[in-house]
């Protein structure tokens, strides 16, 4: 008997012509206007095309495949591109597990994964051991080509402030903040958490936003340290490495950003590990 698994991720468009049907499945079936469609196609255009993410999910995925070995038959389901969640979960029969490829669980974020999914998903797991490992390594790397007086900010999406209410999500990233920053021996006034890519609706996104952080910084240098997702796509290579630098650049400070978990065999091999051990309760 096999155990199915979905690894769940949020997807990209597999071309430019599929860049307005994305944008529509996000905003739950409303069309984007012609000038919010234009400026998404040009944030792609600027990370020079279309996003890595879909080829790297697909090696998160294979490396997820590869650890869980005979036994188990894995899946990838997308949130919002095909193959979507629910056809992943339907090509599974017997017992069927999920996990998102997002480190912290948020009700309007990761929630929406497990309900659609249909099936027990581990929710949570930012407290695995090698993920934090990673972080910390990857801060001490790049601090070495950093002036000595740099902040470090962990940043994750941002979302609604009506999601947050009462939500786990800032705790969750405010607890994996302060142990990667312990584990990255970082002094407790050299690092601080940001959101960053708050969506394009009039409501109020949490903040403070990672630009306006930026812009107020003390310090000679920023390494911001995107905790929040796995893989490098739109809203690092646009959002991080072109905006946010910009306003580095602007207030004279040296701008970095962490490498990404991408398919890490030591952070994917425990995940495994954890899809293993999972029992739903
Ligand atoms: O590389 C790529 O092509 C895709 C990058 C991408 C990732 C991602 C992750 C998260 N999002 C989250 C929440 C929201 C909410 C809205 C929203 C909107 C967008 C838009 C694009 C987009 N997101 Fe995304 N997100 C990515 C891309 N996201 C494009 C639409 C244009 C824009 O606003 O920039 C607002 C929806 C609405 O309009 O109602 C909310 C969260 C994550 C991290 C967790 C996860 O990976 O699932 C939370 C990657």
């Amino acid at each position: 008997m096999t155990t199915g698994v979905v690894v769940m991720a949020y997807g990209t468009p597999a071309s430019m012509d599929g860049v307005e049907a994305y944008y529509t499945h996000i905003r739950r079936g409303r069309p984007p206007t012609p000038e919010q469609l234009d400026d998404l196609r040009a944030r792609y255009d600027a990370i020079g095309g279309l996003s890595p993410l879909r080829e790297i999910t697909r090696a998160q995925c294979d490396r997820l495949a590869s650890t869980l070995g005979p036994g188990y038959r894995v899946e990838l389901g997308y949130k919002h591109a095909s193959p979507f969640i629910e056809d992943a979960a339907a090509g599974l029969g017997g017992d069927v597990v999920g996990l998102v490829l997002a480190p912290h669980y948020s009700r309007g974020s990761i929630g929406e994964y497990v309900e659609r999914l249909g099936h027990p998903a581990i929710e949570s797991w930012h407290d695995l051991p090698e993920w934090r490992s990673f972080q910390a390594q990857a801060i001490r790397t790049a601090l070495k080509d950093l002036p000595p007086r740099t902040t470090v900010l962990f940043t994750a999406h941002s979302l609604p402030e009506r999601v947050l209410d009462g939500d786990i999500y800032p705790d969750e990233l405010l607890a994996s903040a302060t142990a990667i920053a312990k584990e990255a021996n970082l002094d407790d006034g050299a690092w601080s958490v940001a959101w960053q890519s708050a969506g394009r609706t009039p409501d109020p996104w949490r903040g403070p936003d990672v630009g306006e952080v930026i812009a107020d910084l003390d310090s000679d240098g920023v390494l911001v340290c995107p905790q929040g997702f796995t893989a490098d796509h739109l809203e690092l290579l646009y959002d991080l490495d072109i905006v946010a630098r910009q306003r580095a650049e602007q207030a004279g400070i040296t701008f970095a950003r962490t490498a990404m978990v991408n398919d890490d065999a030591a952070v994917l091999g425990a995940l495994a590990e954890r899809v293993r051990s999972f029992s739903p309760t």
